[in-house]
């Protein structure tokens, strides 16, 4: 521990599966430091700052022993991993058991008791490494279904300190939620802390009735809903709050990203590098087979069959950055993937003018925002999303009130992005009208829809959604 951290624990600190930094290791053994600063990081980097703040996390290689060190001000504290735990807590437990299970068991969950109890493990350890680097009273902020366990487990060890949670991923249906042969012991670990967060009021409220059926708690004040009125309830002598708070992005700074001039040239480069069609479909996720990126393949494919949608004119690309590749489920749904973006271009394509541009790779924020304001249609069609952050960057890229938004009901920012073409994407014949809608809209019609999303997603921006949680949880937020 460097001296001064010792003298002076934090008194902000984020705890999250993963550091701000990735540190990659070259073949040479030689180990560096890389910045992946997500919406997150710059969310909260106001209040670490000014905060003495600290953030706890896993540098996302196996076995690295790093000690903790100082990046401008914010203190990162590595939690090592052995290859054994990122195989049964991350890949396993984490990836396997609850990702599936809390997104409406789209693949089927495996339960295994190796990796709970390496879940456990893990858990302990970050509870551990917070303990030790808090100052007295400090706020202790824990990031989603990786950590359930920490505020519990930290408490323990911690009274003094404010706890919250914020689940980023959905917090399945009550029916699904009892699988779980450990389902007392999460929701024990999420009531360890002082405010638990969901995105949406459905989740909150999931989570007040397990805590009422497993628990035995009876929630002090029931109906959980808006923001402002988080539901309660009493855990001994503690008050534990619950309630939603819909995550959002950067919107100001992305809108500002898009409206620079080389981005602009970017996006016109990109239309004419696709041989200058009158439409281009975008579609952008962790390939991931939550977010039903075969879905708008399929919709695509029968459109095309159908001869509404004319190859010559219509073109997609598809980015799907590498994810998880070491899961099983995820390796199978690239090969289905890439199978259908193969029979499609098999059957649509002429030489040198592919229908479906597929990159599996991952792009930076600027040439991201390029193709984002080169898009005529943002397809987002998950079948279920915690929130979904793409459908939000589509909007603030969109200052030119052009393009339209096609987003499936089952991401949370359905809820907010009410002036999109909302889809169920598990109807198919749904999505091929949406689709054909948003690429035969009137362009009066499409600049009144861009500008009422514009109008959410700039108001709601990822720092007001910091702020209300941590003012929820009682924590000073002016810096
Ligand atoms: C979880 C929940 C919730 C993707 N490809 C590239 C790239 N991205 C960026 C996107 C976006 C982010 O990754 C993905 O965020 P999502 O929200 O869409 O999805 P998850 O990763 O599943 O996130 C989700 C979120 O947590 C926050 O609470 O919304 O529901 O599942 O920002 O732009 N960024 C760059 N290049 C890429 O190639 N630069």
């Amino acid at each position: 521990m460097s001296s001064n951290i010792g003298e002076h624990g934090a008194e902000f600190l984020v705890v999250a599966n993963r550091l701000p930094v990735d540190l990659e290791r070259a073949e040479d053994g030689t180990q560096r430091w890389k910045h992946s600063p997500g919406g997150l990081v710059s969310a909260l980097e106001p209040f670490l700052r000014s905060h003495s703040g600290a953030w706890i996390g896993w540098p996302g290689i196996a076995d690295a022993e790093v000690e903790e060190f100082e990046e401008d001000g914010l203190r990162l504290h590595p939690v090592t991993l052995s290859a054994t735990e990122v195989e049964e807590y991350y890949e396993g437990f984490s990836n396997g058991t609850l990702w599936p299970l809390y997104h409406d068991v789209v693949a089927p969950p495996a339960f295994h008791r190796k990796w709970w109890n390496a879940y456990v493990r893990v858990n302990q350890r970050f509870a551990d490494a917070t303990a030790k680097v808090a100052a007295h009273g400090a706020t202790v902020w824990v990031q989603d279904y990786q950590l359930q366990l920490v505020p519990a487990m930290l408490r323990e060890q911690r009274p003094d300190l404010r706890i919250g949670f914020f689940l980023h991923i959905p917090f399945p249906p009550v029916e699904l939620f009892m699988q779980l042969p450990w389902r007392t012991e999460i929701i024990r670990g999420l009531l360890g802390a002082d405010l638990v967060g969901f995105h949406r009021p459905g989740g909150a409220q999931n989570f007040l009735w397990l805590a009422r059926r497993l628990v035995g708690l009876e929630p002090s004040r029931g109906a959980v809903g808006v923001r402002t009125r988080p539901g309660v309830v009493q855990v001994g002598d503690r008050t534990v709050r619950v309630g939603a708070f819909p995550i959002s992005i950067d919107s100001a700074g992305l809108d500002a990203v898009a409206r620079k001039k080389e981005v602009q040239q970017r996006a016109k480069q990109i239309r004419e590098d696709l041989g200058n069609p009158k439409k281009i479909l975008l579609g952008v996720d962790r390939l991931d087979y939550t977010k039903g990126i075969d879905v708008r393949l399929n919709a695509l494919h029968e459109l095309l069959e159908d001869g509404r949608v004319d190859p010559d004119e219509v073109v997609m690309i598809q980015l799907a950055t590498p994810s998880r590749e070491r899961v099983e489920h995820y390796k199978q749904m690239r090969g289905d993937i890439e199978q259908t973006v193969g029979r499609i271009n098999g059957e649509f394509s002429r030489v040198g003018r592919p229908v479906v541009h597929y990159l599996h790779q991952s792009v930076d924020r600027q040439e991201l925002a390029a193709f984002m304001s080169a898009a005529d249609v943002m397809v987002v069609t998950p079948v279920r999303d915690g929130m979904n952050l793409v459908c939000k960057e589509y909007v603030a890229c969109r200052y030119d009130l052009g393009g339209a938004l096609v987003l499936s009901e089952f991401a949370g920012a359905a809820a907010e992005l009410t002036s999109a073409y909302l889809v169920n994407p598990h109807d198919l014949d749904g999505v091929k009208n949406a689709l054909h809608s948003a690429l035969t809209v009137d362009p009066a019609e499409g600049r009144r829809r861009m500008r009422a999303l514009r109008r959410q997603v700039l108001t709601h921006d990822v720092d007001r959604w910091a702020r209300s949680f941590l003012e929820a949880l009682g924590t000073q937020t002016s810096a």
